[in-house]
């Protein structure tokens, strides 16, 4: 695969745009469980039937639960090399996009400046009355979170049966059009519309790379694949 590396890590140096498209995986190594993976559970329960807007009309303590969690487990974790490599990579690189699906922050917290976030942050809470939105890091004394107006809180995060914002969504399909080379990293390439990034890539004449422990995404998309753990493949694309 060394060759492959090289080939890879030649086309990126030489690229005037590189676009990233990073899931669950690329945190993975810092010990953040993924989605469909095995430790995806939560007392039972898979992400889709909490991160949609029925769970947490029906009970939104529970939905709260899920999230308070896993707010607790990011905060005392770190990002890991696949992030920081990314936020070197930026750094080298002319035109450079970094889109995630993953809430947790990480890349902004490993350095990256242009990232977007098109599932929103687990970071943000908005309210479900007064739409007033804020970064809250710290946990909340009480499930479910209520404003000040009496509302109840909610994540700012993008809840499965929910549209993206418009802005990132063509920010994001924009950026993946004009790539001369796309990395997709760390996705089951299952999630709707990030997993259609790819192939706008692909279709637009970028020379796309999948970097994952398993074949996500197929040979009509990926120009190439990279096999294995993205905290140990990235450093070496640098
Ligand atoms: C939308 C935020 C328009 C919340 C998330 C029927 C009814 C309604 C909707 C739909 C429907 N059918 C399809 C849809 C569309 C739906 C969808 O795609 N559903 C899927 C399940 C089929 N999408 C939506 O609803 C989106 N909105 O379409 O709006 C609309 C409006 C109304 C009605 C219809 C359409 C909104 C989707 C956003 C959902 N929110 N997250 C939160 O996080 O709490 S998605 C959630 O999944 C996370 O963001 C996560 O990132 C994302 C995708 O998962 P992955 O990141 O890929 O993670 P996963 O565990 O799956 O895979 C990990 C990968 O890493 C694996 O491949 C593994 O091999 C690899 N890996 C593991 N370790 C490593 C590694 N790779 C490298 N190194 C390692 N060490
Ligand atoms: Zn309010």
């Amino acid at each position: 695969m060394t060759d492959e590396i090289e080939h890879i890590r030649a086309l990126i140096a030489e690229a005037g745009s590189v676009v990233v498209l990073t899931g669950a995986g690329v945190s993975a190594e810092s010990g953040v469980p993924t989605f469909r993976g095995a430790e995806g559970l939560w007392r039972n329960f898979r992400a889709e039937e909490l991160a949609t807007p029925e769970a947490f009309g029906k009970d939104p303590k529970l939905v709260w639960e899920w999230y308070a969690w896993r707010r607790g487990l990011i905060a005392a974790v770190e990002p890991n090399p696949a992030h920081y490599a990314l936020a070197e990579m930026e750094k080298k690189t002319g035109r450079f996009t970094l889109i995630t699906q993953n809430v947790d922050g990480l890349h902004t917290l490993a350095g990256s400046s242009n990232v977007i976030e098109m599932h929103g942050s687990i970071w943000q809470v908005r309210c479900t009355g007064c739409a007033i939105e804020n970064v809250e890091r710290e946990a909340f004394e009480t499930l479910p979170p209520v404003c000040a107006c009496g509302a109840l809180l909610r994540p700012g995060v993008v809840w499965f049966g929910e549209s993206l914002d418009p802005g990132v969504v063509s920010a994001s399909f924009g950026a993946a059009a004009e790539a001369d080379v796309m990395l997709v990293v760390g996705t089951s390439s299952v999630v709707q519309p990030a997993a259609s990034l790819g192939a706008e890539a692909r279709s637009a004449g970028a020379y796309v790379v999948e970097v994952n422990i398993e074949r996500a995404l197929g040979g009509s998309v990926a120009n190439a694949t990279l096999t294995g753990p993205a905290g140990e493949l990235l450093p070496r694309l640098l």
